[in-house]
Formats: structure tokens, sequence, C-alpha cells
């Protein structure tokens, strides 16, 4: 293949939701992907899906087995103060919910749809690299089966996560980025036990944050902050429970079923922003553009609202021409995300620990009494949690 009208890099779940949509509009395109399909398809990650999100599986024609499996949640719970309170999500909302469906069966249903319309899709593509985005015939070269390719296109859009090549090749004075970097982690822990709570659970502690979520009613996920030195193979399964138990109000700790890991591992907590994220021809989407620490639940999420914005500006390109169409998609995806940015670096102060000052510790406590406890703070929450409108 010598050319198609998009280039996408990166067959994550922003990268295979715009392969999809694409075909859908007739607009042809490429996927290259540096891992395996089966490397891509087993990692865990997301389980915490927002309206907006289940309503593109839908539009894409995706969401059989989302509508099937999916578990949808009324309401979200926060533990502090060794008491749990739950938070209403669509009384406020017009209705809306969230429905837990972990990343791993979002990537896989978008996988098939994938393979199921035949278009291409290059695994363990190396040396993936875009070219003169800047100009009016970009390409984008790799290597596959050891042989070397380049595909001109009209558009790249890099949809290759925080560590991808699409933005690093991009130059140091056309890009602005924001960092922060905590200073803690997230251990998590994957196990067929019954979830301890329907609802997610958000547990702020002074021996540092929990949480309580699902993949089915059979299997749970659970997460305890971490010290960013710790490794993996320190913590036993014992350990874990022993210590997340520790940190949720005693009904609960008491109630948690306890079982053998099928996963653990630990993951870094960082926020990230890069603006703009349009540069000629190259558009970034998803983790490539923009970082979020997954206290809110809202990375695999806003992944899927920037592809919205994508798809307005790609179908508005390849139907006139218009340019424009492309410049408006940085602002419009980056007001989401800079309002989703404040929400999960507001909700991971809140409840997670950064030192070990008692007052800090006093002043989370009743901010989280307040927001449980008034009205404004809950529909605030509520809000934020089910997602912003597009
Ligand atoms: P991905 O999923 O990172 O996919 C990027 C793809 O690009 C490929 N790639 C390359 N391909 C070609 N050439 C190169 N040079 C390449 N470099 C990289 C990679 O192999 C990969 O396949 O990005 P995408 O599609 O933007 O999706 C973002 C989401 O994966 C991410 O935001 C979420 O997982 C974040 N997240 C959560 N999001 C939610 O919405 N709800 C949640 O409940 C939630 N929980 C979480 C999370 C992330 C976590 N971790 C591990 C950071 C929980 C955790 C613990
Ligand atoms: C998950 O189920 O993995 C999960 C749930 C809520 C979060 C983050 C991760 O905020």
């Amino acid at each position: 293949m010598k050319r198609t009208q998009v280039v996408i890099i990166g067959a994550g779940p922003a990268g295979l939701l715009l392969g999809n949509l694409l075909d859908k509009h007739n607009i042809d395109n490429v996927i290259v992907e540096r891992q395996s399909a089966d490397y891509v398809l087993a990692r865990i990650r997301a389980g915490i899906l927002e309206q907006t999100t289940v309503d593109m599986m839908h539009e894409v024609g995706a969401a059989q087995r989302l509508v099937e499996e999916g578990i949808k949640h009324h309401g979200v719970n926060i533990a502090f103060d060794k008491k749990m309170e739950s938070i209403p999500l669509g009384a406020s909302t017009g209705g809306k919910v969230v429905t837990a469906y972990g990343q791993t069966e979002v990537t896989k249903d978008l996988y098939d749809l994938r393979l199921s319309h035949q278009s291409a899709i290059f695994y363990e593509a190396s040396d993936v690299m875009p070219h003169d985005f800047d100009s009016d015939s970009p390409s984008v070269s790799f290597t596959y089966h050891g042989q070397a390719y380049q595909i001109s296109c009209d558009i790249i859009v890099g949809c290759d996560g925080y560590h991808g090549v699409s933005r690093a090749c991009v130059p140091e004075k056309a890009i602005q980025t924001y960092e922060k970097i905590y200073p803690f982690g997230w251990l998590g822990l994957l196990s067929d036990t019954p979830p301890v709570a329907h609802e997610v659970v958000y547990g702020n502690d002074a021996r540092g944050f929990a949480l309580c979520s699902m993949r089915s009613l059979t299997r749970s996920r659970y997460y305890i902050q971490c010290d960013l030195t710790d490794h993996v193979d320190q913590w036993s399964d014992d350990a874990f429970w022993d210590e997340l138990r520790r940190r949720l109000p005693v009904e609960l700790a008491e109630a948690m079923v306890t079982g053998p890991s099928l996963e653990k591992s630990i993951a870094p907590l960082r926020s990230f922003v890069a603006e703009p994220i349009r540069f000629g021809r190259l558009l970034l989407a998803g983790d490539a553009a923009h970082v979020v620490p997954p206290t809110g639940a809202k990375g695999l999420n806003l992944a899927f609202s920037d592809i919205h914005y994508l798809m307005k500006a790609l179908s508005a390109y390849f139907a006139d021409g218009d340019d424009s169409a492309l410049t408006d998609y940085s602002q419009a995806a980056l007001a989401r995300v800079w309002k989703t940015e404040r929400f999960s670096w507001y909700l991971t102060n809140l409840t997670h620990r950064f030192n070990d000052d008692p007052f800090e510790q006093k002043m989370k406590e009743a901010e989280l009494a307040y927001i449980t406890s008034s009205e404004a703070g809950r529909i605030s929450l509520a809000e934020n949690y089910v997602g912003l409108p597009l």
C-alpha cells in the first residue's frame, strides 16, 4: 500500500475507535501499532466509562457486549473518617450514569469490529516515523516483517500514548507542555472475587488512598496508593489485602472477599497537557496529547472525547477541504481536556496522602464531609464524574 487518507499511529482505544469511525464514514485509513495485537489486548487499565463513551461505542457499532455485560453505576461512594457516603449520579445530571466495563473489553470489541471491516492494521511495526506534516504531502514510514514501508496520506493522527513518537517529533518551539508528577503510585490488584461494594469506592485514609472497583460481579479491581520506590514483588497478595482493609471503614473491610491475584502492577500518577494538539497535518489524540491521574477514571473517556472532536474536524476536512476544521479541533478538544484535568487533579489531591501532616489530613476530611453533605457539593462531584457535556 502506498497511499491512504489518514494514517493512525497507535492501536489503543483512541486509535481503534478513530479507525472504525473513519471506516464507517468511508474515509480510507491505516493503523500502525508498535506492539502485537495480543499485547495490546491484554493490557489491564481503565474500568469506568462515561455515558458519552458508551454512546460512542453505540455510534461506531461496537456496543453489543457492552450493553449485555457492562454494569451501570447509579452512584459513587466516598469513604473517609472510617465511614462511607454514597453520591447519586443520575438525579442531578439528567439521568447520566457510568458503566463498569474494562478497557480490555472495549479494546477487544473495537479490534473485532476493525477486523470485520478488513481495513489495514499493521501490528508489530517498528521505527514508526511521521514525515512532512507541515506540508501538503505528509507520510509515515515504518518497518513491518523486515520490509520498509512509506505510506503517503492527507492526515496523520498520533494516538500513540504518552511515550509515543508523534508528539516527540513536533519541534520544541511549536508545542508547550504542562506537567505534574505526583509523589506516589497506585498498586493495583485484579482478582476473581465478588466486588466489596455495588459501586466504586474512593477511600481517603491517613495511611493513604484506596479504591474498590470491579470488572464484573465475580471479578474485582482494587488499588492502594504506594510509594514510588515500591516494587510489585515486595507486595505479597496478603500484604496488599491487609493494607487495603486497614484503609477502609470497618464494615467494608469485614465484607471484603479476598483471593489470589490474577494481576498486580504499579502505575505512576501524572497530569500532563500538550498545547496545541494540531501541527499542520499531524493531530494528536488521547494519552499522546494529555494524561490524567486515574483518580477520576477519566483517561480513556478523554481519549474518546478527543475522537469525537477529531471526527467532526476530519469529516468537514474531507467533505470540503475545510482546513479551519482542523484548527478548531485543538481548541474544542482542549477546552474539555482542561476541565477534566482539573477534576482529576482535584480528586487526587483530596483523596491521597501527600505528607504526614495531620492538619492536612483533617482539611481533607473536612472537605469530604462538606462535599458529601452539601447538595451543591454532591452535584458538582456527580456532574464531573459522569462526564462534562461534549
Ligand atoms: P494507549 O492506550 O496508551 O495506546 C497507545 C498505543 O500506541 C502504541 N504506540 C505506538 N505505536 C506505533 N509506534 C509508536 N512509536 C508507538 N508508541 C506507542 C502503544 O503500543 C499503544 O497500543 O493510549 P490511548 O488510546 O490514548 O488510550 C488512553 C487510555 O489507555 C488511558 O487514558 C487509560 O487507560 C487511563 N486510565 C483510565 N481511564 C479511564 O477513562 N477510566 C479509568 O477507570 C482508568 N483507569 C487508567 C486507569 C490508567 C491506568 N494506568 C495503568 C496508567 C487505571 C490505571 C491504573
Ligand atoms: C478501575 O476499575 O480500574 C478504575 C476505577 C476507577 C478509577 C480508576 C480505575 O478512578
